[in-house]
C-alpha cells in the first residue's frame, strides 16, 4: 500500500466520529441482543468499512475482502437457523445489522442483503433439505457468493412478464434468457434465477459457475452504488440438474416473497444512511463559522437538522414496528412497501439537505453525503421502484389494482 493511501485510510478510521441519533429513546425498546449486534456491527463498520470506503466508490470497485469478515459477523442470513451455519436471530437484530451497514455504504449493504435474503432465504424457504445442506453454510461464511436474478432487460417492474424460460429433458432443465441489473452476478459461485415453462409457471433454479451456457458480464459506468459490482446472467441452452430446482415453490410469490424480505431490510438500512448524514451535518454546523456565527445557530439551518431528525425519528419507529411484526410473521408486503418507500425517500431528502449544510464541502469525499445520495438513487429504484411501492399501497388501501 502506498504512504499516501494508508495515510488517508489511516485519517478517514480516525474521524469516523458517527453518533447515531435516537431522540425518543428508541434504545428502550431493544433487547440487550439487539444492543450487543448493532454495537459488533458499528464498530466492525467504523474500523473496516468507513477507512476504505471512498477510495473504493471512486474507483468503482468492491470491497471482495468484507464479504468474509461479514460472514464472520453473522451478517450473512443473521436471521435464518443456526442449524444451517446461520445466525439465528430475530427480524430486529436482521434490521439493525442492515442499519448499520448502510450507514457505511449501501453497497455494503447491498452484499449482505443479496447473499442473506435474495440467496439463502430463497434456498431455506423453498429448498430441499439436500440443497440447504449443500449451500447454506457456505453462503454464510461467504465460502461461495451468490446472486439473484429477476429483472429481464424489458421486465423491470413487471417481472411477471419475464422471457427467461426453462424445458425438462431427460434428467435436467434446459434455460435460457438473459437477466439483467444483478448485483454480484459477475463474481457469484451461484444464482438463483428465475424462468418460465411453456406454461408461463415460474420456477426458481440454483445455477452454478461452470455450467456451461452460463456467463456474467460486468456492467460498468455506474454513478451510483460504485461499491457493489453489478452485471448481467446470460443463459444459453444451460443444462442445470433436475436437483437444482427450488422444488417447494411455483410462481411469481417465489421470487416476490424473497423481495419482502430484502425490502424490509432496506426499510432499516435507509435509515443507517440518512442517520449518516444527519450526523455529519450536525457536528459541521456546530463547527461552521459564518457571520460570525456557527451554521447551526442560523434559523434556516436549524429547520433543516429539525425536519432532519424528525423524519429519522418517524422512520425508526416505523421499522421498530415493523421489525416486531415481522417477528411474529405478521408484516404483510404491503406494509413492507410502506416501509421501504418512505425510509429510503427520507434517507435522500436527508443525504441533499446534509449536503447543502455543507457548502461546497459537501460535494467533496472528505464527507459521505455525495456518496449516500448517489447510492441511494439505486436504493429508491431496486427492490421496486417508489412508484411501485406507491402503487401497492393505492392498492391495499382502495382494493383497486393499478397494474391489471
Ligand atoms: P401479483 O398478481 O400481485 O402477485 C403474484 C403472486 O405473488 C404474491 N405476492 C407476494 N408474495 C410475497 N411478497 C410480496 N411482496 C408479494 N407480492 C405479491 C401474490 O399474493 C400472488 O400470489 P398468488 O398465490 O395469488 O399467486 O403480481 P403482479 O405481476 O401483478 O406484480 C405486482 C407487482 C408490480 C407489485 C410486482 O411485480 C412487483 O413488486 N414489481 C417490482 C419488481 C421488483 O421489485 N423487482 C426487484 C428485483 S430484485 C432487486 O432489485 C434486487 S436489488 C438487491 C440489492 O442489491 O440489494
Ligand atoms: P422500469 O420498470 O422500466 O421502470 C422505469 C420507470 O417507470 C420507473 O420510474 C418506474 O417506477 C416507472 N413505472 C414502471 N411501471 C409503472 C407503472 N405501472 N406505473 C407507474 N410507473 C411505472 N434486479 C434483480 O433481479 N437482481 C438484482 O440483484 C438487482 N440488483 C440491482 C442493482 C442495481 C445497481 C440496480 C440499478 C438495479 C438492480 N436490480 C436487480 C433491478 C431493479 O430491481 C430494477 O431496476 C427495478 O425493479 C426497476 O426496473 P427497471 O429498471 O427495468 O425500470
Amino acid at each position: 500500500m502506498s504512504t499516501s493511501l494508508s495515510e488517508s485510510i489511516e485519517k478517514r478510521a480516525k474521524t469516523d466520529q458517527f453518533e447515531a441519533p435516537d431522540y425518543y429513546n428508541i434504545d428502550e425498546l431493544l433487547t440487550e441482543e439487539h444492543l450487543l449486534v448493532r454495537t459488533a456491527v458499528r464498530d466492525w463498520v467504523k474500523q473496516e468499512v468507513t477507512p476504505i470506503i471512498e477510495e473504493y466508490s471512486e474507483k468503482a470497485t468492491c470491497p471482495l475482502h468484507l464479504f468474509k469478515q461479514m460472514g464472520e459477523l453473522g451478517a450473512l442470513g443473521p436471521s435464518l437457523p443456526e442449524k444451517y451455519g446461520c445466525g439465528g436471530m430475530d427480524e430486529i437484530s436482521y434490521g439493525i445489522i442492515m442499519q448499520e451497514l448502510e450507514r457505511g455504504d449501501s453497497g455494503v449493504r447491498s452484499m449482505a442483503s443479496v447473499q442473506g435474503s435474495l440467496v439463502m432465504y430463497p434456498i431455506y424457504r423453498f429448498g430441499s433439505e439436500e440443497q440447504k445442506q449443500k449451500y447454506l453454510p457456505k453462503l454464510a461464511t461467504a465460502e461461495i457468493i451468490g446472486c439473484f436474478g429477476l429483472t429481464e432487460p424489458d421486465h423491470g417492474s413487471d417481472p411477471s412478464s419475464m422471457v427467461t424460460n426453462f424445458r425438462e429433458e431427460g434428467d435436467a432443465y434446459i434455460l435460457n434468457g438473459a437477466k439483467m441489473w444483478i448485483t454480484n452476478s459477475p463474481i457469484a459461485d451461484i444464482a438463483i434465477v428465475w424462468a418460465k415453462n411453456s406454461e408461463g409457471i415460474v420456477r426458481g433454479f440454483i445455477v452454478e459457475r461452470g455450467m456451461k451456457g452460463f456467463t456474467t458480464p460486468e456492467i460498468k459506468g455506474k454513478w451510483s452504488l460504485r461499491a457493489s459490482i453489478t452485471g448481467e446472467i446470460v443463459l444459453e441452452e444451460v443444462r442445470v440438474p433436475k436437483e437444482n430446482i427450488l422444488p417447494h415453490v411455483q410462481g411469481l410469490k417465489g421470487p416476490l416473497s424473497c423481495l419482502s424480505k430484502a425490502r424490509y431490510g432496506i426499510s432499516w438500512g435507509a435509515i443507517g444512511a440518512a442517520m449518516d448524514c444527519y450526523d455529519a451535518a450536525l457536528r459541521y454546523s456546530k463547527e461552521r463559522i459564518q457571520f460570525g456565527k456557527p451554521l447551526g445557530q442560523f434559523q434556516l439551518t436549524q429547520k433543516k437538522l429539525a425536519e432532519m431528525i424528525t423524519e429519522i425519528t418517524k422512520a425508526q419507529l416505523l421499522a421498530w414496528r415493523l421489525g416486531t411484526l415481522a417477528n411474529k410473521g405478521k408484516a404483510t408486503p404491503a406494509q413492507i412497501s410502506m416501509a421501504k418507500r418512505n425510509n429510503v425517500w427520507m434517507a435522500l431528502q436527508i443525504a441533499r439537505e446534509a449536503r447543502q449544510i455543507h457548502g461546497g464541502m459537501g460535494i467533496t469525499n472528505e464527507y459521505p453525503m455525495m456518496r449516500h445520495m448517489c447510492n441511494l438513487e439505486t436504493v429508491l429504484t431496486y427492490e421496486g421502484t417508489h412508484d411501485i411501492h406507491l402503487l401497492i399501497t393505492g392498492m391495499d388501501v382502495t382494493g383497486l389494482n393499478a397494474f391489471k
